[in-house]
């Protein structure tokens, strides 16, 4: 029985915090694995098209984020695999971080200043206070929630939208069949969804203009969840006023990209939440030990709604 680590970029950190935690079971690197019928669980990040085919015994397929899509996307996963997801507060709390960074750099002009800073320009412009903000959050799951309450606490008034309807304390909850009203409510919308069928494009012509006059973005979701020609004709048209990026459809975003150069696009190469090496191995090596006795696995994704 083995584990197999398939990553786009270097795994042998991972594989090292594993092999402390397991030193007695046989940890490998695809694709230098000598027996793929033994493979039994894999991690995977960012795998290679159809590569888990080549496991034939795979039992698990642990995703090393919070997002599956990377996997769903990919691979074919048969009827006895299951597909499991990290969730881990620290992933929570970082996100929560940035976005309030992002929030509060854009309540306070500070993308703005730094644009009039280039061409020496002094142009002081109102500012908003917490107490004054709203912030619209699509997505209240696992990162959603915690980022919703956390919002809450500090004193923005705070919606979120989800499938289904939420109960957190001070966040006005909208149902998927609410969306519109959600959306005629927003000023600031922070997209932490996750990428599936249903929310491919979601940000779009059509969304930027439900949205109130001047609403900013916050995208921190998926980089197919935004139909990138759409923003930057909404941005130029001043329907929107700004946005801040941390995820692409193509990633590194190119060079040639209109989105670098863009003065009310503030960028971030996808760096939101990083997971955290300590936590996700605790993690990882708890759904292992799940699967080799039999117990129920923690946070299983389902297949059919993509998350
Ligand atoms: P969860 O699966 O816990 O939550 C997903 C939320 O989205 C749920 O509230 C769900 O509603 C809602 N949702 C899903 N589909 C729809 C839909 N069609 N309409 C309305 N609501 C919908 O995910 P997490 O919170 O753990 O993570 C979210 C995403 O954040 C990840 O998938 C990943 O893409 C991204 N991420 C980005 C990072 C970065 O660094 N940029 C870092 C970590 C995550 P309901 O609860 O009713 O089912
Ligand atoms: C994740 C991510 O899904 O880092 O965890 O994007």
């Amino acid at each position: 029985m083995s584990i197999v680590l398939i990553f786009k970029g270097d795994a042998s950190p991972w594989r090292e915090l594993l092999v402390k935690k397991l030193p007695n079971e046989v940890i490998e690197i695809h694709p230098d694995v000598k027996n793929k019928d033994a493979v039994r669980f894999a991690l995977c990040w960012k795998p290679e098209k159809d590569i888990l085919l080549e496991y034939k015994n795979l039992e698990v397929v642990q995703s090393l984020g919070a997002g599956v899509d990377h996997i769903l996307e990919t691979q074919t996963l048969d009827q006895k695999t299951k597909l499991t997801r990290l969730v881990d507060t620290n992933l929570s709390h970082d996100m929560w971080e940035y976005l309030l960074v992002a929030v509060l750099q854009y309540i306070k002009n500070i993308a703005a200043y730094r644009n009039d800073q280039r061409h020496q320009t002094w142009k002081p412009q109102r500012y908003r206070t917490i107490q004054e903000t709203h912030v619209s959050i699509m997505g209240l799951g696992k990162i959603g929630e915690y980022v919703a309450r956390k919002f809450t606490e500090l004193g923005f008034t705070v919606s979120g939208w989800s499938a289904s309807r939420k109960d957190i304390a001070g966040v006005k909850s909208y149902t998927k069949e609410e969306l519109d009203a959600f959306l005629n409510s927003t000023e600031i919308l922070i997209n932490v969804l996750p990428l599936t069928p249903d929310t491919k494009g979601i940000l779009n012509k059509e969304l930027f203009g439900k949205l109130k006059q001047h609403a900013y973005i916050i995208s921190v979701g998926r980089g197919d969840h935004l139909v990138e020609r759409d923003l930057l004709e909404a941005l130029d048209a001043e329907m929107l006023s700004g946005a801040m990026l941390d995820v692409f459809a193509e990633e590194p975003l190119p060079k040639n990209h209109p989105f670098w150069n863009h003065p009310k696009i503030t960028i971030t190469p996808h760096v939101a939440s990083l997971t955290n090496f300590d936590s996700a191995i605790d993690f990882i090596v708890e759904n292992y030990r799940r699967m080799l006795s039999g117990q129920p696995l923690l946070h299983v994704v389902s297949q059919e709604k993509g998350y």
